[in-house]
């Protein structure tokens, strides 16, 4: 059975727009996972630590056969590959950050995985791209995505052409 999960994408190293369109085909290239919609790319002011660059975000939607800890585990092979090091410093910069929003209508919250993500509500930099690709989108415990958005100011982040 298929799922349809959303991944979140983000950076502020480097040559982002290139590596989150290269991490998009990962992402699709995998076994179990196909990418069935992507977002425009987005500039986003720094969300948390405000000193360092700003980030580019995107969202994709995929349809997946795989279990939500092996999809997770899949992000972070991918992650790896492109340079990221998770060195402990929550809210630094970096090459390439992929993070699961939602799967399905699943809520989990373990040591190692919380869906829906618990900080969509609050970051523009998440909703502009989501609601791209799917604004009916019921978030499980949080709503509607287009009426998130509405809820947050997201007036510095721009397109990227
Ligand atoms: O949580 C994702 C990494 N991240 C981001 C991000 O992707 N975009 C913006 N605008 N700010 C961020 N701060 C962190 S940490």
């Amino acid at each position: 059975m298929s799922v349809r999960a959303f991944v979140g994408l983000g950076g502020n190293l480097g040559d982002v727009r290139t590596r989150l369109d290269a991490a998009i085909d990962a992402l699709d290239a995998l076994p179990g996972v196909q990418v069935t919609a992507r977002s425009r790319f987005y500039r986003t002011p720094p969300w948390g630590n405000t000193d360092q660059p700003d980030f580019v975000n995107a969202v994709v939607a995929v349809s997946t056969t795989l279990e939500a800890h092996a999809l997770l585990d899949a992000m972070l092979v991918i992650e790896r590959a492109a340079g990221r090091v998770r060195d402990g410093e929550r809210w630094g910069p970096r090459t390439l950050d992929l993070d699961l929003l939602a799967y399905g209508d699943d809520v989990i919250d373990d040591e190692r995985l919380s869906v829906p993500h618990p900080r969509i509500a609050e970051r523009a930099f998440v909703l502009l791209p989501l609601a791209d690709i799917a604004p009916e989108a019921n978030l499980p415990g949080l709503g509607r995505v287009a009426d998130l958005l509405s809820g947050v100011d997201a007036t510095a982040c721009t397109v990227i052409p």
